[in-house]
């Protein structure tokens, strides 16, 4: 009987002046159905055309062949360096657009904000299986080192990427992938296209601009090359983690949505004044070309038909793009069962709520459409139905690459920094664990002394942040299980039970509160921590979604898409920002003094020099390198005496001999495989001449 009127005035008898108001909000969902009905046509386009997705990509993708730059050797294995030496030499590396210096084995990569002429066919190819004193410090050199050492030591490999917002974690990402799947030519000369052009496709869903890098990266990802044993590139597979999703209703000022939502304004040129859509011009400029090409393939117009009909009501017009009857998507919108009494009974929501539960609910449907798009892109890149596969050959050999979302400090932090930083912080972690602890520990437990390197560890913090019950997270879990719950109860919570120098609250009765992270300080401002936390979609919505008529949209309500996840030896790339303003001419000293403290760059040249990276235990070391001393027919024992013979016999120097494994650095490995190479390569040449004087 009310039908008549709108659904919101005749629940509510709201003025209408509200109602106008939250039609206006509508316009974001609208965006996302509209998205939404499209991607399943984009992503099939990327199925059956790489290609495509290249016009996507931002100027990056684009090689400068020219002259290129001789890169000096770092100067980063010095035992002991202050850190102003560190910061002169970096300096003067970066001034001579030297961006790459190895501190150990470990690469620091300054962001030159400028395209270097340093990543063509040629370069790729002199960091091919080439010995790393030989070249200049480089990424591909990492890359290379990671899937040398996959294939002697038949051990899965991790990269991991960190350094602050726009450091150029992505980017380099981006070259180690090409590296790799260059290294591992691969058999079907799809494939490695095929991966390099998954990165544009998930930049533009899960990359926005914020006001530290106009490319961000909104989510963290896990992706992992897999190989065969002979290091033929077999698959790829992508975990993502995070995804910033409340960007899709609400970005801080002077920042934006997803990439897509431009792309995709841009193409609906044509649409936009059935859609209502204003659109900023530059986007137009940049991207009509491109996405008109690409439009006629998303295959819109079936689409937006119902707005064409003049049909103007929001609600009819989202409630056709997802196939449903528009009286249900208003229903689970503006109403709620509450069962009271053992009864169910209908509610209607408040304007505050209907609205909560619409941005919920457009934000859901990114979250699983991200999720969806990865699990269909790793469907594809998987390596079954590959030849090497079929042949029954092991595909069990990872190189996986982590490139998350840096550590970020705006003018207003709120909960996604939160969870971003907190994430940073156990990255940082996982490099201090591995860099200083693991290392040390080992040494121990295989009897050898060490000098313990003191260096900044913030186990304290992630105790604060994590531990149970009384860390920030479970504060905020438990606190956000109480209706009556507040940001300002919150915080109280935090200030009575969080005792530590890393927390501090700077005004009683405010919504702010800080903490001391190891990369900086950062002052939260916890409004909307609660609901961000409680992350509800109502069970209206998600019922109601699970049974659209859109067979797409019911899957992706009623099918969970996830991937493991591995994990390796690590290999790590600390990105370091030059400087604030995205200047490739300015190198502001304190700003990277700084994040060469928090990344320990001092200590780690420290531990590196005088540190052993690769710890191998004796069978493995003996069954791998004993041709080198003893007669091909011998099997020596796997002893410390044996590792000793061949050490001396090929006279390296430096090593240490545990008790149940061998001590190397970097280039002891890298000279031993050497060595193998040359006599393998004489041993089949000897073999062709044999062969050829008996025939
Ligand atoms: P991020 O991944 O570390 O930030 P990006 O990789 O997105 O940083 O780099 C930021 C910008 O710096 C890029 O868009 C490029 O313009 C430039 N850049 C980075 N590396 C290079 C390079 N090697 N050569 C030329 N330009 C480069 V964030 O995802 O915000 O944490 O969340
Ligand atoms: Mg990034």
């Amino acid at each position: 009987p009310l039908s008549h009127l709108h659904p919101m005035r005749a629940l509510f008898k709201i003025p209408r002046i509200r109602i106008e108001a939250c039609q206006k909000s509508l316009h974001h969902l609208k965006c996302c159905f509209i998205l939404f009905a499209s991607i399943r046509c984009l992503v099939k386009d990327y199925e059956c055309r790489p290609h495509a997705c290249e016009l996507l990509k931002d100027r990056m993708v684009a090689r400068v062949k020219g002259q290129e730059p001789q890169l000096a050797h770092s100067a980063g294995r010095t035992s002991g360096p202050s850190p102003e030496t560190i910061t002169n030499e970096l300096q003067r590396r970066f001034s001579d657009q030297l961006i790459y210096t190895y501190v150990g084995d470990i690469l620091i990569a300054f962001n030159p904000f400028r395209l270097l002429p340093i990543y063509s066919t040629e370069h790729s190819a002199r960091y091919h299986g080439a010995w790393r004193k030989i070249n200049s410090p480089h990424i591909f050199a990492i890359a290379n080192a990671a899937y040398q050492t996959l294939l002697s030591q038949h051990s899965h490999q991790c990269i991991t990427v960190s350094g602050e917002s726009g450091s150029g974690k992505t980017e380099s990402t981006h070259w180690l992938v090409q590296q790799l799947t260059a290294l591992g030519k691969a058999e079907n000369h799809e494939l490695p296209e095929k991966i390099l052009q998954v990165n544009p496709l998930l930049e533009a869903f899960g990359n926005a601009s914020t006001t530290i890098n106009n490319n961000s990266s909104r989510f963290g990802k896990f992706l992992d090359l897999k190989f065969t044993s002979t290091g033929t590139v077999v698959g790829a597979q992508i975990s993502a983690y995070l995804l910033e999703k409340s960007r899709v209703t609400r970005q801080a000022l002077g920042e934006r949505n997803f990439h897509v939502f431009y792309y995709m304004y841009a193409g609906l040129a044509l649409q936009k004044k059935l859609l209502q859509f204003k659109l900023p011009s530059t986007y137009l400029r940049d991207w009509e070309s491109t996405i008109q090409e690409q439009f006629r393939n998303f295959q819109m117009y079936e689409y937006v038909q119902p707005v064409s009909d003049g049909v103007s009501n929001p609600w009819t017009t989202a409630a056709a793009l997802l196939q449903l009857r528009p009286g249900d998507l208003t229903e689970a919108l503006t109403s709620r069962c509450v069962i009271a009494r053992g009864e169910t009974i209908v509610r209607p929501n408040s304007l505050q709520r209907a609205t909560d539960v619409r941005d919920a609910m457009a934000k859901a449907m990114y979250d699983r459409l991200f999720c969806w798009i990865i699990w269909r892109v790793n469907s594809l890149l998987q390596p079954l139905g590959n030849r090497a596969v079929r042949n029954g050959m092991n595909t069990n050999f990872h190189v996986s690459i982590l490139d998350i979302f840096g550590f970020e400090n705006f003018r207003k932090n709120s909960f996604e920094q939160l969870c971003i930083n907190i994430t940073n912080e156990q990255l940082q972690f996982h490099f201090n664990q591995h860099v200083f602890t693991l290392e040390q520990i080992e040494y121990t437990k295989e009897g050898l002394s060490t000098r313990p390197i003191e260096f900044e560890n913030n186990q304290p913090l992630l105790d604060l942040l994590l531990s149970r019950p009384l860390g920030l997270l479970s504060l905020l879990d438990e606190e956000s299980r109480f209706p009556q719950a507040t940001g300002g109860t919150l915080v109280d919570k935090f200030e009575d039970n969080l005792k530590s120098k890393y927390f501090w609250r700077p005004k009683r009765m405010d919504l702010s509160f800080g903490i001391h992270h190891f990369a900086g300080k950062v002052l939260y401002d916890a409004m909307d921590f609660l609901e961000k936390n409680r992350d509800t979609l109502a069970s209206e919505v998600l019922l109601l979604l699970s049974a659209s008529k859109s067979p797409f949209l019911a899957q992706l309500f009623s099918q969970p898409f996830t991937t493991p996840v591995l994990v390796g030896q690590p290999h790590f790339v600390r990105c370091v920002r030059p400087n604030n303003a995205c200047r490739p001419d300015c190198f502001d000293r304190e700003k990277v003094r700084v994040q060469l403290r928090y990344a320990g760059v001092l200590e780690t040249a420290k531990i590196r020099s005088q540190g052993h990276s690769h710890r191998i235990p004796f069978a493995k070391f003996i069954h791998r390198y004993y041709v080198l001393a003893f007669p091909a027919n011998d099997q020596p024992l796997a002893s410390s005496d044996s590792v000793r013979a061949v050490l001396e016999h090929v006279g390296l120097q430096d090593w240490l001999i545990g008790q149940t494994k061998v001590f190397l650095k970097y280039n002891h490995v890298e000279r031993l495989d050497r060595m193998l190479l040359v006599m393998e390569t004489r041993l089949a040449r000897f073999q062709a001449c044999v062969r050829a004087r008996l025939a």
